[in-house]
């Protein structure tokens, strides 16, 4: 596949470092939850996968936000980044690795790049003036700002600023940075985000101050200790340092050598420029491998409007998974949004989906066939899945299915993904209307043995549905999985290639039926339980 991601045996792939000016945001928690998929889909192929997130924790927004909560900075960054260890929890979050950018392993890191950089003749001092956003974390060009010189993401205007300072020579990697694009446009995902790096490279890039006078809360500038060194610079770095285990020495090399390069950086589409631009020129200079491929997703609406604090109307993620559960919050997002793009957030639509979704078609096909067996069949399967279903059409079509999936997830395609591994859920319940089974035990003789046959079918596909789902919804289809008889061990050490048709055998014996995943009734809780 031309613009699949991976192909040996190890997959990294990181999160931004989310700064801790403030809670975590939905935004985050969709990046987070998207990442958490793709990581889950990448063991299930049984690479070696290293998923890294954290949090920045430098920089004058953050300093500012600790002082206006009358704590000092190192508090308010414990305080942040164990929220978001803690929603990520919440969320089934199956991170490898929390970079903090305080840790001292990280810092050592940013020093030693920082003096390659330097030995490597492109950082020198110079005095700039230019507008600041602060929220950005970055100065802007003044052709970008809207009236007043508001910034346009954040809608706040920004501010004049002069300072001495250390800069990278950007503009020195113009010809090679157009040079990696031409010789990999895989590199920015989606394609139509190529488009705009490729812009911005050919308006002409410009040196970039990388250390601050004005801000104490940072890593000091080796040889400089008036300077703290721009909180981008120091950040993603975190990408390198996150691969050092504590009792590593902190250096460079031991970190390229744990895994870099990685093979997917997944951020919102606002810090594609930093990613896309800054980072790999900053990798060069430093002489390290790029990484092999960065991912600009879009923005989340709720109810077609844009979410802010001052508009009143957020969406809180803690919330959200409070009352909904973790795999309906994950699968929502996931599914609904076309990865990639925007996409909105309705309560309605929300309770909508995962109704028909998770609790009709998946929850009640399963509860329904369950049912059945226990009735006529004593919860006992009659004969192996592979010898019932010989010849069979409806698993034909499984088998179609659950390798479109594959090529969904593979390409990064998760709401597709989700849409496909549904439609098995479809037909399994067109299957068993179709087939009536209820009607065949009653007739006794071979068309009893049908039904039999038919429900082993039917939970057969419903195994296959619970692997191809787990990415998504890891809980839920832990559930499945154990209704079908089986234990979390062996539930964990599935892979992809489980599913194959073939795993039920006679003589397994299912779990007592019980609803996996209850209707939320309007309004009000979805307990999965
Ligand atoms: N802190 C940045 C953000 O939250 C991301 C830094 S990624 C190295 O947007």
């Amino acid at each position: 596949l031309t613009n699949g991601v991976g192909g040996d045996d190890s997959f990294v792939l990181t999160t931004p470092l989310y700064y801790v000016n403030a809670p975590p945001h939905m935004g985050s928690a969709y990046t987070t939850i998207a990442a958490d998929a793709i990581a889950r889909f990448q063991r299930l192929l049984e690479k070696k996968v290293i998923f890294i997130t954290g949090t920045d924790e430098h920089g004058e927004k953050i300093a500012t936000a600790a002082a206006a909560n009358g704590s000092s900075p190192n508090e308010h960054c414990d305080v942040v980044s164990q929220a978001y260890k803690s929603l990520w929890k919440d969320l089934d979050i199956s991170y490898d690795k929390f970079i903090r950018t305080t840790d001292p392993k990280h810092e050592a890191v940013v020093k030693e790049f920082y003096s390659r950089v330097l030995a490597n003749g492109d950082i020198y001092r110079a005095d700039y003036e230019g507008l600041y956003c602060v929220n950005c974390e970055e100065y802007k060009d003044e052709k970008d700002l809207l009236d007043d010189n508001c910034c346009p993401t954040h809608l706040q205007p920004c501010v004049k600023r002069k300072e001495d300072n250390y800069f990278f020579a950007l503009s020195k990697y113009q010809q090679q940075l157009e040079e990696v694009l031409k010789q990999n446009p895989g590199f920015v995902q989606p394609s139509y985000r190529l488009n705009e790096v490729q812009g911005w490279i050919k308006n002409g890039l410009k040196d970039f101050s990388i250390s601050r006078a004005s801000v104490d809360w940072g890593i000091a500038v080796p040889n400089d200790s008036k300077q703290t060194i721009y909180v981008w610079f120091d950040a993603l770095l975190g990408y390198v340092s996150a691969l050092l285990e504590d009792s590593e020495l902190a250096s460079l090399d031991t970190a390229i050598s744990s895994g870099w390069p990685a093979s997917l950086h997944l951020i919102g589409k606002d810090i594609l420029r930093f990613h896309a631009v800054y980072w790999p020129a900053m990798l060069m200079s430093a002489g390290i491998g790029l990484p092999k491929m960065v991912f600009g997703h879009g923005f989340l609406t709720k109810d077609g409007m844009k979410m802010g604090k001052s508009l009143g109307n957020t969406l809180e993620p803690t919330d959200l998974v409070q009352r909904f559960g973790p795999d309906a919050v994950r699968y929502f997002f996931l599914r609904e949004v076309e990865f990639g793009n925007d996409g909105d957030y309705s309560e309605e639509r929300f309770i909508r989906m995962i109704n028909a979704n998770l609790a009709n078609t998946i929850g009640n096909l399963l509860n329904r066939t369950l049912g059945l067996l226990k009735k006529n069949c004593q919860s006992t399967l009659a004969v192996d899945s592979d010898v019932a279903a010989d010849g069979n059409k409806f698993k034909a079509a499984v088998e179609k299915l659950v390798e479109k999936a594959r090529v969904h997830y593979q390409n990064l395609e998760l709401s597709a993904a989700c849409e496909t591994v549904l439609e098995i859920g479809n037909a399994g319940n067109l299957y068993i209307d179709g087939q009536a089974p209820w009607t065949l035990f009653k007739q006794g003789g071979t068309a009893f043995e049908t039904a039999a046959k038919d429900l082993v079918i039917v939970l057969e596909a419903m195994r296959i549905i619970s692997i191809a789902l787990s990415p998504i919804t890891p809980g839920l289809s832990l559930k499945i999985y154990s209704q079908l008889g089986y234990t979390e061990e062996q539930f964990n050490a599935v892979s992809w290639s489980d599913t194959k048709w073939g795993g039920l055998k006679a003589g397994q014996v299912m779990a007592q039926a019980t609803p996996i995943f209850a209707r939320i009734e309007d309004g009000t809780e979805a307990e999965t339980k």
